[in-house]
């Protein structure tokens, strides 16, 4: 069946309608749901072929800001200072001290709800002036949380937005019409990795560790300003400085997507410039490679799904210590599919790391520039009794993956970790000098022939 029961209900919805389309905004709120639910839905349904068509709309939207809905909820602050007023009145300055109180009085006064007596034994005092009052604020804000916001005028929604209580919003909708391949009930592809598939990667040609940064950072969506662009984090080429060869109709599509946004995203708006892209470093992650491979991918006639890895070197120009040398191993996985979600990357990662021998898997959000979501993976360590990070991960953003040509409903997961760190916790290497390098004692590894990580 298809993606979880929204997308069934959508699907019955849809086969129901007259052809005229279901809006996304109306069909969340007929059944009850949040917009995005309803959004994810439209996604995982478009993943699947042509069983919709779905035309993004913009439009404009009364919301109710926080304070709205909590007038919504608890009532203006005139009709709370009203209710909050006994028979026999209550002095102005407590009054001021409830949180609607300010706002309540001068409200409830220019309503004639209330009356200040000045003179009252013991200071001015704030009295009921009629036995009722009708909430009109709280019952418009009511309508417009239901959906009824035309009910009001402009001149109420005016006011309220003066007040802070409404706010025109941008909303992006979808219209969602049957596809050429409509069925109430549709089959998922075959997405859910298998034993086998996992088993069946393929390994990424790594050989060239010089790189131009239009690979290692512009194709990954990370701007030309990021800090770890410069000196400090990255080692840049004299000879040959800069790299000559380049898709171009490709580099063209990089440079507007950094520059000016598209493919639903607004971009960074800098002035991105190919002589920063030009320029020749030694890689800082083998991601640079993935972005080759998967740019390729993207030339076939037809896209086929695929699954990448690599084990190769990587160099980082960060301050050196016991445990970090300029030069790290780092691993990379890589899987693109149609519809693949953060549930398949957390499933994959799970598969993944318990080859290891390593489970008990925690998943915190992150941020790279080239995935979004991205997490760091951490697992629970028996023998040191803390938990490690032992990876991080994401799903490659569409500024990413569109300019190379992949086919809209394509997405990428993908994750790393390094080779030295868990070589050194799983012989207890303190310093990874020991591990890698010229004072490597070679005993060592006569001794060590392979590093098995097994439960
Ligand atoms: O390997 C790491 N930790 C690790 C892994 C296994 C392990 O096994 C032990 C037996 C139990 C123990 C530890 N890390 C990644 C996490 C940390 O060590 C981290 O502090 C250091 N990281 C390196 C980079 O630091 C500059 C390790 C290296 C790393 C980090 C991220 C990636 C690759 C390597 C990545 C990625 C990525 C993300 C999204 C899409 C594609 C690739």
């Amino acid at each position: 069946m298809a993606d979880g029961p929204v997308a069934e209900l959508l699907l019955r919805r849809l086969g129901e309608e007259d052809g005229g389309g279901l809006d996304s905004l109306g069909l969340a709120s007929a059944l009850g749901l949040d917009h995005q639910q309803v959004v994810g839905a439209v996604k995982s349904l478009q993943a699947l072929g042509e069983v919709i068509e779905a035309e993004q709309l913009s439009s404009k939207r009364w919301e109710l800001t926080a304070e709205g809905k909590e007038t919504a909820e608890e009532g203006s602050h005139e009709a709370r200072v009203f209710h909050s007023l006994p028979a026999q009145g209550l002095p102005q300055n407590e009054l001021m001290k409830l949180p609607f109180g300010k706002v309540g009085f001068s409200k409830a006064m220019s309503n004639k709800w209330i009356h200040l007596d000045k003179n009252a034994d013991g200071g001015p005092r704030v009295f009921r002036s009629v036995q009722n009052v009708k909430d009109s604020v709280r019952e418009k804000l009511q309508l417009v949380h239901q959906g009824r916001a035309e009910s009001l005028d402009e001149k109420e929604k005016s006011e309220m937005k003066k007040r802070k209580l409404l706010a025109e919003v941008n909303v992006k909708t979808y219209l969602i019409r049957k596809g050429n391949a409509f069925s109430t009930t549709v089959t998922k592809q075959e997405t859910d990795l298998t034993q086998e598939m996992i088993a069946s990667f393929t390994e990424m040609p790594t050989n060239n560790f010089i790189e131009s940064s239009f690979w290692n950072f512009d194709a990954l969506f990370q701007p030309q300003q990021h800090p770890a662009r410069d000196q400090h984090d990255t080692f840049f080429l004299l000879d040959p400085a800069e790299a000559t060869e380049f898709p171009m109709d490709y580099l063209g599509r990089v440079k507007k997507v950094h520059s000016e946004g598209g493919y639903g995203s607004q971009g960074y708006k800098y002035d991105w410039t190919i002589k920063e892209a030009t320029k020749n470093l030694l890689r800082t992650h083998t991601t640079a490679v993935s972005a080759r491979m998967l740019y390729q991918l993207a030339q076939q006639e037809a896209f086929t799904p695929v699954k990448y890895f690599s084990i190769d070197r990587v160099f980082r120009n960060e301050t050196l210590d016991a445990t970090h040398l300029a030069e790290f191993h780092q691993i990379e996985g890589v899987v693109a599919d149609y519809g693949l979600t953060l549930g398949d990357l957390m499933g994959t990662l799970k598969e993944f790391f318990t080859k290891l021998g390593i489970t008990k898997l925690r998943f915190k959000p992150a941020y790279n520039p080239y995935t979004e979501p991205s997490m760091e993976v951490f697992s629970y360590h028996e023998g040191l009794k803390k938990w490690v990070e032992v990876g991080n991960s994401g799903m490659f953003r569409p500024e990413m993956l569109l300019p190379m040509g992949l086919p809209a409903g394509v997405s990428v997961i993908a994750w790393g970790l390094s080779l030295e760190r868990p070589t050194m916790i799983k012989y207890g290497i303190n310093n990874i000098r020991e591990l890698v390098g010229h004072r490597v004692n070679l005993q060592m590894v006569y001794d060590s022939p392979i590093c098995l990580l097994d439960s």
